[in-house]
């Protein structure tokens, strides 16, 4: 039977409604904000303009290892987003990808209608979480968990990764030349908290420190999403550090 609605037509009413129900559906937030990769998650739903609860999970009083927390992320990580009762995903990158495709608007987070602009977006997302956000957690948590200083490989990896990351935002931003896309958003998760512990030299990469304050001035209510659980992440690094040095 016909419904006179055409195919296309048809996908894209069903779209909309899935949107607009999404809308009415609470986003829930699991983690806290002193964790780099949930502050991925915050600064993407800020700059999407969504509104969310915070629901607070601290590893480190073991609230990752419940029966109720595993059932929703059996790796036992954080973030994760609830959207609705229907949804749960983890990863925090892949988590920001999802809050874009479902909620963007104007495609310049994560390009949708061209391959090539989207795949750069992906490779740099790829980077940070393969080798940017891993040499940063390699520098910082050490100290986090009071294990003592890591051994000087673990800071050159993470001067490399700088070196890679100052060439790529070099008069720009990190997925495309002209806008900050969802890779910039990790990045600045990542880079924030590293420039907050103070255990490299951030000032030196100039092109870095440049593309940070673009970003920070471009992020709608940055201390909010990002800023302060930076700051806070640092200060705990830094106070931990010389809890060792005495
Ligand atoms: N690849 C994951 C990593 C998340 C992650 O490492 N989260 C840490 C807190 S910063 C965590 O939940 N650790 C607890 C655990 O691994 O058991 C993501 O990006 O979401």
């Amino acid at each position: 039977m016909s419904t006179g609605v055409t195919r296309g037509r048809r996908s894209s009413i069903i779209d909309f409604v899935r949107r607009n129900n999404s809308r009415k559906q609470k986003l829930l937030l699991y983690g806290n904000l002193y964790s780099p990769p949930c502050r991925i998650v915050s600064i993407t739903l800020e700059c999407l303009n969504l509104k969310y609860k915070l629901m607070e999970i601290w590893p480190l009083k073991g609230e990752h290892q419940t029966p109720e927390f595993l059932e929703m992320n059996p790796q036992h990580t954080i973030p994760v987003l609830k959207d609705g009762d229907d949804f749960t995903l983890s990863e925090s990158r892949a988590i920001a990808v999802y809050l874009v495709e479902q909620f963007g608007k104007d495609g310049k987070l994560l390009p949708s209608n061209d391959p090539e602009k989207h795949a750069k977006v992906i490779q740099m997302l790829h980077f940070d979480a393969t080798v940017f956000w891993p040499a940063v957690k390699a520098l910082t948590f050490p100290y986090l968990l009071k294990q003592g200083p890591p051994p000087q490989e673990v800071f050159d990896a993470v001067n490399e990764a700088l070196k890679t990351v100052s060439s790529l935002v070099r008069g720009g931003f990190v997925g495309s030349k002209a806008h900050m896309t969802l890779a910039d958003l990790a990045f600045m998760a990542t880079y924030s908290s590293l420039r907050a512990s103070k255990l490299v030299d951030h000032k030196s990469f100039w092109y870095v420190e440049a593309w940070f304050k673009r970003c920070k001035n471009q992020i709608p209510r940055y201390d909010h999403c990002n800023g302060k659980g930076a700051k806070d992440f640092g200060k705990v690094i830094r106070e931990r550090k010389a809890e060792l040095e005495q």
